[in-house]
């Protein structure tokens, strides 16, 4: 009957989110064929070489979702071979015990639920690692950097929070949609989960701030959608390009 429950809860959250869902975390977007855009792809070599790895943050309501879906449509509309992936994973056991707490469903020590939503990307490191070598792109809402942000964000220690995502891979590019907590709120689907709340999310803005590196671009998600998108594109693509020949890394943080 719990899982029943659970199960019905999460069926009820990806619709009220638009998201969509499916197990294993994989092909999550839709595939929508759009047109191509402006985007030079000269010399695209998405094909031959290793896929990148292509991170979309930012607070809750960003816009990360409806972004990558439709970087990924124009991606796979150019030939890229490219996937949609999330985390948390909410289709495995580790991620719907994420999900639960998230939906207020079941309390965890800040601890317990920070190590949980690293071991939803452990568990799915390997995989992902076959797919950036075999040359699947991979396009991915939220990571490593949501996990020490939020976490951060309710008092623990910054360091302590790093500490379980090190050997997890590196993404090629973190791109952060930025939007003041305050407009983000009052998106549609606002304040049904547990950390969807201003002024947490303003403290979860200062940690992602802290957490800039060489690999981040930062994204004004104020403007209208299809000059975010159009950003995206041409940000992934030069990703795509850049990386390679590059080894695929680990962070070190
Ligand atoms: P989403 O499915 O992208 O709406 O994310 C669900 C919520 O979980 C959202 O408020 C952000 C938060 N979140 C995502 N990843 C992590 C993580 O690794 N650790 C913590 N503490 N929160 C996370």
């Amino acid at each position: 009957m719990t899982t029943l429950v659970r199960l019905a809860g999460r069926a009820a959250y990806w619709r009220r989110s638009g998201k969509s869902a499916a197990p294993g975390g994989l092909g999550l977007f839709t595939q929508r064929q759009r047109a191509f855009q402006g985007v030079r792809m000269e010399n695209w070599s998405g094909k031959s070489g290793r896929g990148a790895l292509v991170v979309l943050e930012g607070l809750d309501r960003s816009g990360k979702s409806s972004q990558c879906a439709r970087l990924l449509s124009f991606l796979e509309s150019k030939g890229c071979q490219a996937e949609g992936w999330r985390f948390p994973d909410r289709g495995t056991s580790v991620g719907q015990m994420i999900s639960a707490y998230l939906a207020n469903e079941s309390q965890l020590d800040d601890r317990t639920i920070h190590l949980l939503f690293s071991a939803n990307r452990w568990e799915k490191r390997d995989l992902m690692e076959s797919k950036l070598l075999s040359g699947t792109t991979l396009i991915v809402d939220r990571y490593s950097y949501s996990g020490v942000a939020f976490s951060a964000a309710k008092g623990l220690d910054l360091e302590w929070c790093k500490a379980p995502e090190v050997g997890l891979l590196a993404p090629d590019l973190v791109i952060y949609l930025d939007v003041q907590p305050e407009k983000a709120a009052e998106r549609g689907g606002y304040g049904g989960e547990r950390y969807e709340k201003i002024e947490f999310q303003k403290r979860v803005a200062e940690h992602y701030h802290s957490l800039h590196d060489s690999t981040w671009k930062v994204v004004d998600g104020s403007l209208p959608m299809e000059t975010v998108e159009e950003q995206l594109r041409e940000l992934a693509t030069s990703c795509i390009q850049e990386c390679q020949g590059k080894p695929l890394a680990n962070l070190a943080w």
